[in-house]
């Protein structure tokens, strides 16, 4: 029995469990590398919404087709990020580490910002997190929240991938905690998610998970938490796992790095991913498939994810819809799958590509009934 089966049973544990969502590591214990004794460090992250998607669906030219987003926005810091930190800021404290760094493309450092503060709320006061973020190169609302969390922010003239170098060498050398996801601990984290998915469709896998690809961590994540679901018996399929790069940034699908990445979703403007070979297993193990989204369909999905569904989520998020949509449109999908496309990070986290990429031009009038009438040709 596992702990939502028990936590939804009636409608007064479904109504006071609302507000009683302990986090996930107290929620998925079970099946996570953690003891008893250890003091976890959460912001009640994970339990987010699995939405079912027919404006996605139409987009495939599949109607019916039950597509499903899992909408990692809604973690504490908007992204999914939260689920691998909670656990590797949990670790780190526990093991006497006090600096937390990483390299990130931006929610990796809110992510591990926001957990280090949380840390010093419990009572670390000398808990402290440096990031290290390519210049020019990451949403404002990232920098904003690694600001503001009260990270120390170091903005490189490279890449991400450059940045990742850094920190490694800098963390081999020095008693400083690495929590990009090359630490095991994020992506024992990064597991619920897919545990979380097929407790959401009580039981099962689906049939295909589309998730975008950057530095490899969250795909190889999700393949491990459908695996073991499957294998202690408490999910009855496991999915083909479908990832996707941007074309400027697809070292996988070329099959060699790519040393200038670019693409406008920058979160996975990444040349050289660190779990390379974890996601290429992830991909041949489930007979899945890893392929490319140009920078136009990403923002086309992205458009639509927000203006025909309601969902607000940022670029790189919209490469698992986009993904989706392109191999729909080959034909590669079975009308009849369940399909679950991952929204890894939210919307708000960048408004600046969500005012660029429409072509906005606000109508001014003067503050009278009459003036907004005319302007409406009312
Ligand atoms: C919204 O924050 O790498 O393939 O440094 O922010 O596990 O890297 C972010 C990656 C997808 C790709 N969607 O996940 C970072 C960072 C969003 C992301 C990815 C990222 P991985």
């Amino acid at each position: 029995m596992n702990f939502l089966d028990n936590l939804f049973k009636s409608k007064q544990a479904r109504t006071s469990s609302f507000n009683r969502w302990p986090g996930l590591i107290n929620a998925y214990r079970d099946y996570l590398n953690i003891d008893s004794e250890t003091e976890i460090i959460s912001l009640c992250e994970g339990n987010t919404p699995l939405i079912l998607s027919p404006a996605i669906a139409k987009a495939c030219g599949v109607p019916g087709l039950k597509v499903y987003i899992k909408f990692e926005g809604a973690n504490p810091s908007g992204s999914f990020k939260d689920r691998g930190m909670t656990m590797a800021v949990t670790k780190a404290i526990a093991s006497g580490l006090r600096i937390m760094i990483c390299a990130s493309t931006g929610n990796t450092s809110a992510a591990a910002a926001a957990y280090t503060a949380c840390a010093r709320s419990l009572g670390y006061h000398d808990a402290k997190c440096v990031v290290l973020v390519p210049d020019g190169y990451i949403a404002l609302g990232k920098l904003a929240q690694a600001i503001i969390y009260g990270s120390q922010v170091i903005q490189v003239a490279g890449n991400f991938d450059q940045a990742l170098n850094i920190v490694r060498e800098l963390a081999d050398k020095h008693p400083i905690a690495l929590v990009n996801s090359v630490n095991p601990d994020r992506i024992e984290g990064q597991k619920t998610a897919a545990f979380e998915v097929c407790d959401q469709l009580n039981g099962f896998a689906p049939n295909i998970l589309c998730i975008p690809v950057g530095n490899a961590g969250n795909i190889s994540a999700y393949w491990a938490g459908f695996k073991q679901y499957y294998n202690f018996g408490v999910s009855k399929t496991k999915p083909r796992m479908f990832g996707f790069q941007a074309a400027g940034a697809a070292p996988i699908v070329l099959g060699k790095p790519v040393e200038n990445p670019e693409t406008i979703a920058t979160a996975i403007r990444i040349g050289n991913p660190a779990s390379w070979h974890m996601a290429e297993a992830a991909v041949k193990e489930s007979n899945g498939l890893i392929d490319s989204v140009t920078d136009e369909e990403i923002i086309e999905a992205y458009k639509l994810i927000h203006s025909a569904q309601g969902i607000c989520c940022e670029p790189a998020s919209a490469a698992s819809v986009a993904g989706l949509i392109k191999v729909s449109r080959q034909g590669k999908i079975d009308p009849e799958a369940t399909i679950v496309c991952v929204l890894t990070g939210h919307g708000l986290k960048d408004p600046q590509t969500a005012i660029d990429s429409s072509q906005f031009s606000p109508i001014k009038t003067e503050a009278s009934m009459d003036s907004v009438a005319r302007a409406l040709n009312l």
